[in-house]
């Protein structure tokens, strides 16, 4: 792809001159429609109010904080506008977080939706001025910017000015801040976006994640604005709110986790359940996976039910989004996929040395975008000689597709053998009555380690049916027996980040 930028550019500008200035941009589940027009006339008039009233220079950090709603949206691309860098954080984090994320990020501004601003109220940052909207006062953010012109002079950033900080979901140990670049911006949209997924002008996304994670921010805003499409903003994403909005909108384009796509199988009615909603999802072309590995089992039960191949993907705060997938005729069910045109990739062992196809190593990857973590030292961890360590163990295969073993601290090693727990993961899921598993290795006297196994039962299975020695049955006859969980633990859920990854070190925790 054709990645040169002009040494100055907002991505604000940009993006939304995507689409023709009737077009539909931004929609609601309840039918309201934002044009092009109206989200950059809104998004000026909020850009005066922090430029004019609240004293925002370029550079500033302003932290964002709501619901998916076009308003956030609109706050984003305000804060692009006047030059300062957005810090979009989710709407799921506490007080505590967002004290550091404000500390760490001098943010000295927050723009946030009343419903969620009491979190922030409560962390008692010093010298934070918090502006909300959505509310009836008259300081309100929307009150004051409907009286402002609906036309703003974009600041003239340069391409490498810091658009955004995206802060790591902090699964463990202190939150890391991702600084990415007005061009960054735009070379998502411009590698992945259009050289994989090749959305059209007509295309309506929706999907799961947070506008606070980039991955959301990228499939629901970035994308289909690059495009010039339209996107549905759904502030409840669970799996039938999912399934009703693309059904209402007649949804092409979805963005969701590998979580998302097992608990939507269990609400789509095979027609058997005259009691049921079914929902249409005809109008789906193209179905994005990421946030998690996606399991061979779960891409196949999708298939199977919808006839739709889906594209998995893996992305990172630190890279901005997904840099390494397929699509169509060139997926490989069970594997993430090819480096995404712009990336190279590799598989280096401790020492930084590639190591050959089809034995696991480390994922290294370079590409447009990289990381720049905002003064932290894990910057010489995370990026060494230009390569970035996602911290994936991962196999080259020899016709060059990458497949995922396991998070590089995630490997179970017991009585000598080295398992990967997603191996152990997706035999438990192709059992039929088995939702979400999740393996860990826990200490043992005689072999190091055992395999022991989390899991969730779909919803309607009684506690009792799929038991124990059942499963573990099941298992051997999918994998071989050394891996096969020794201990089955049955959950109600996993715990999970609030951007849905799964938080292993909890489980360890679990007696
Ligand atoms: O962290 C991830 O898994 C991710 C996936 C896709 C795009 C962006 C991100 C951060």
């Amino acid at each position: 792809p054709a990645l040169h930028y002009p040494d100055r550019l907002n991505c604000a500008a940009e993006l939304l001159a995507g689409g023709s200035p009737g077009a539909p941009c931004l929609r609601t589940p309840g039918g309201e429609v934002w044009s092009y027009e109206d989200l950059n006339a809104t998004a000026a008039r909020i850009a005066h109010v922090l430029a004019d009233d609240l004293g925002v220079r370029p550079g500033n950090r302003v932290l964002l904080r709501g619901p998916t709603t076009p308003w956030l949206v609109a706050c984003w691309f305000a804060v692009l506008k006047a030059g300062a860098v957005a810090v979009t954080v989710l709407a799921a984090q506490r007080s505590g977080e967002l004290a550091t994320i404000c500390d760490i990020a001098a943010v000295r501004h927050a723009l946030c939706d009343l419903r969620s601003v009491d979190d922030l109220a409560k962390a008692e940052i010093p010298d934070l001025r918090i502006t909300t909207y959505g509310g009836e006062a008259p300081e309100d953010l929307l009150r004051r910017a409907a009286a402002k012109p609906d036309h703003f002079s974009d600041v003239a950033t340069s391409s490498d000015d810091v658009a955004l900080i995206a802060f790591t979901s902090g699964t463990t140990g202190r939150p890391k801040g991702c600084m990415h670049f007005h061009r960054d911006v735009l070379a998502i949209a411009d590698t992945f976006s259009a050289e994989v997924l090749r959305p059209r002008a007509d295309d309506v996304f929706a999907g799961s994640p947070p506008l606070g994670f980039t991955f959301g921010l990228g499939g629901l805003v970035i994308f289909p604005m690059r495009a010039g499409a339209s996107s549905v903003l759904l502030e409840q994403a669970g799996p039938e709110q999912l399934l009703a909005a693309v059904a209402r909108h007649r949804v092409s384009v979805l963005f969701t986790a590998p979580t998302a796509y097992r608990a939507m199988l269990g609400h789509l009615n095979d027609g058997s359940d005259a009691d049921s909603a079914t929902y249409d999802v005809s109008s789906l072309r193209r179905c994005v996976s990421a946030g998690e590995n996606l399991p061979a089992a779960t891409w196949q039960a999708w298939h199977d039910r919808t006839g739709l191949r889906i594209i998995n993907g893996i992305g990172a705060t630190e890279l901005l989004h997904i840099f390494i997938s397929a699509a169509d005729d060139a997926i490989r069910p069970g594997t993430t996929g090819l480096p995404v045109p712009g990336y190279r990739a590799r598989i280096v062992d401790a020492a930084g040395e590639p190591v050959p196809d089809g034995e696991p190593g480390l994922l290294a990857v370079r590409g447009p975008t990289g990381c720049r973590y905002l003064a932290d030292e894990r910057q010489t961890v995370y990026v060494q000689g230009g390569w970035n360590l996602t911290g994936d163990t991962y196999v080259r295969e020899p016709d060059g597709y990458f497949r995922y073993v396991a998070r590089a601290d995630d490997m179970i090693i017991s009585a000598g053998y080295n398992i990967a727990g997603p191996e152990v993961e997706e035999a438990l899921l192709r059992h039929p009555d088995v939702s979400e598993a999740a393996v860990i290795g826990v200490p043992d006297e005689e072999r190091g380690q055992i395999v022991r196994a989390f899991v969730v039962l779909r919803d309607g299975v009684p506690r009792g049916t799929a038991t124990v020695g059942a499963l573990r049955d099941f298992a051997k006859g999918v994998i071989v027996p050394y891996k096969c969980p020794r201990d089955i633990v049955f959950l109600d859920a996993l715990p999970r980040t609030p951007t849905g990854k799964l938080q292993r070190f909890r489980l360890r925790d679990l007696e």
